[in-house]
């Protein structure tokens, strides 16, 4: 039987949460700091420790199956690959920056300025794609120091919290794409047995992970009301109580509706409502 290989970033921001969604897989792996490979014992996969930035040209060119990267990291490659899962998380939006000195309303004001980035070619394209000829300065780290050491007049780099253009003395001006981590494979890649099957595992986490298990009781009186509340996977189970007149209600609800429901349910009569997390959906 064919060993499948998946690279995956090998330190940094995207490594802890691909380990953790890979075991959260089932996969039994060893997360060596040292190796580059470590054999998954329960399924046919090497897991490969790789800089991120060499993820997507090795999926490309099928020394990987797969890889676990963010878009950015594949758009500025440029590579040929299928995009096989959104994964949810590293999510970030690459933004233009400019001094907080700057009154800059109109991106076509970039005109003729110079812009410090480690994303040439994203931004490259964005500008074209406004018809904005700007200066690219390709730098390699540190971008967001370079207007304060008058090397440009902006920036273009990634941001989550905002903190790092903030304690700089920048700030977003314009969004030039958004990205998260995805799960690529070599062209066709698709189409195989074995990584459709770790799609649906991934698939199954991914879906758990956005909802939760609610458990409530509700006096039998409140029960449609309550209900209408409640999507659920197919409908609530609906339990009665030793206590006569009362039942326990369970079902799944979508964690971004979580707090609105909750206070709606408390409303409409639900007592002793028990949210709990779900480890795997499979549909
Ligand atoms: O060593 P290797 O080459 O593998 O890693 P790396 O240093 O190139 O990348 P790493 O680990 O920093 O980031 C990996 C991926 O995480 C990126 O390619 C993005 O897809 C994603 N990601 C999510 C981020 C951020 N959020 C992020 N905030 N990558 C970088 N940053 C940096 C940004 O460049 C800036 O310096 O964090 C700073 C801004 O953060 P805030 O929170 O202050 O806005
Ligand atoms: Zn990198």
């Amino acid at each position: 039987m064919k060993t499948l290989k998946i690279a995956i970033q090998k330190s940094g921001r995207l490594n802890e949460k691909s380990v953790e969604l890979l075991k959260n897989c089932g996969l039994n792996f060893e997360n060596y700091k040292s190796s580059l490979i470590s054999p998954v014992s329960n399924f046919p996969l090497e897991i490969l420790f790789l800089r991120d930035d060499d993820i997507p040209e090795y999926v490309q060119d099928g020394i990987a199956d797969l890889g676990i990267v963010g878009e950015n990291v594949i758009q500025e490659t440029e590579v040929e690959v299928s995009y096989l899962q959104r994964l949810g998380f590293g999510r970030c939006s690459l933004k233009i920056a400019v001094p907080n000195t700057e009154n800059y309303k109109d991106l076509s004001e970039l005109h003729g300025k110079s812009i410090a980035t480690t994303y040439p070619v994203i931004l490259g394209k964005f500008l074209k794609s406004k018809g904005i000829q700007s200066e690219i300065r390709t730098i390699s780290g540190s971008v967001e120091i370079s207007p304060g050491l008058g090397l440009s007049d902006a920036i273009c780099d990634l941001v989550s919290t905002g903190g790092t253009l903030k304690s700089n003395g920048l700030k977003p001006f314009a969004d030039v794409m958004s990205s998260e981590a995805v799960l690529i494979g070599s062209k066709g890649s698709e189409n195989d047995d074995l990584i459709k099957e770790l799609i649906q595992r991934i698939q199954s986490v991914l879906r758990a992970k956005e909802t939760k298990y609610v458990v409530l009781n509700a006096p039998k009186a409140a029960l449609e009301a309550i209900t209408a509340l409640l999507p659920g996977v197919k409908s609530p189970s609906v339990v009665p109580l030793a206590e006569e007149g009362w039942v326990a209600v369970h079902t799944v609800i979508p964690e971004r509706d979580f707090w609105d429901r909750i206070s709606q349910l408390k409303q409409a009569g639900a007592q002793g409502i028990v949210v709990m997390p779900i480890e795997k959906i499979i549909l």
